[in-house]
């Protein structure tokens, strides 16, 4: 059996790392997965594939092999207009999950999306790709749920409609969400390395 490759996932978030490092394992691929915690340079930008970009791009000094970075968000489509978006960080330091929910009365026909964009740099082909993930779903009128991080406890998935993230367990969320979808994307493209 030839040895193993590297792959680093640039993040400073463990709960993200965790997610990746799930699917990963599943997928029995010919790299090995690492987390670097060092620090991209987010820019604010108007998407969330150009943070995720900028991000890689940043790194590429300080990386020596294949590595990826990803930016989420969670979207408020109605009826907030997409916010938090792309502010998703910042609003969630702030504001938080009560915050959110302050900002809405019509639960009931909310309607909200994660996005999740994750930026790699392939080292044997020298080239940089992006691959997006996305799911749709409601905002649930109470925090509820005590796995998952940062939005998902006000998360309802369309796909499990009675649940939000923050009561699935992590293999349950994966297999739906923004970050596994993104995911199951990117190792389709190292699949056979
Ligand atoms: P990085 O180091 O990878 O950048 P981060 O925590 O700063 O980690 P992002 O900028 O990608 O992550 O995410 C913006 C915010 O959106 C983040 O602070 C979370 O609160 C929230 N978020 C992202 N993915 C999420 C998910 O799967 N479930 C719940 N909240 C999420």
């Amino acid at each position: 059996m030839t040895e193993k490759k590297d792959i680093f996932f640039i993040t400073g978030n463990t709960h993200k790392f965790a997610e990746v490092l799930d699917l990963f394992k599943q997928a029995n691929l010919s790299y090995d997965l690492k987390q670097l915690d060092l620090k991209p340079i987010e820019i604010q930008a108007d998407s969330i594939a150009k943070v995720a970009l900028y991000k890689l791009e940043s790194m590429k000094d300080q990386v020596i092999g294949s590595y990826f970075v990803e930016d989420a968000g969670l979207f408020v489509d109605y009826p907030l207009k997409g916010f938090p978006g792309v502010y998703s960080s910042y609003v969630f330091k702030t504001i938080g999950n009560e915050g959110i929910l302050q900002l809405i009365k019509d639960f009931k026909n909310s309607i909200a999306h994660f996005s999740s964009c994750i930026a790699l740099y392939h080292d044997s082909s020298d080239k940089s790709l992006v691959f997006t993930g996305r799911v749709d779903g409601k905002i649930s009128p109470k925090i509820k749920g005590t796995h998952g991080f940062g939005y998902d406890p006000i998360f309802i998935p369309n796909e499990r409609p009675k649940k939000t993230f923050g009561e699935l367990s992590k293999k349950e969320k994966n297999k739906i969400s923004h970050r596994g979808r993104a995911l199951t994307k990117l190792i389709e493209f190292i699949k056979y390395e």
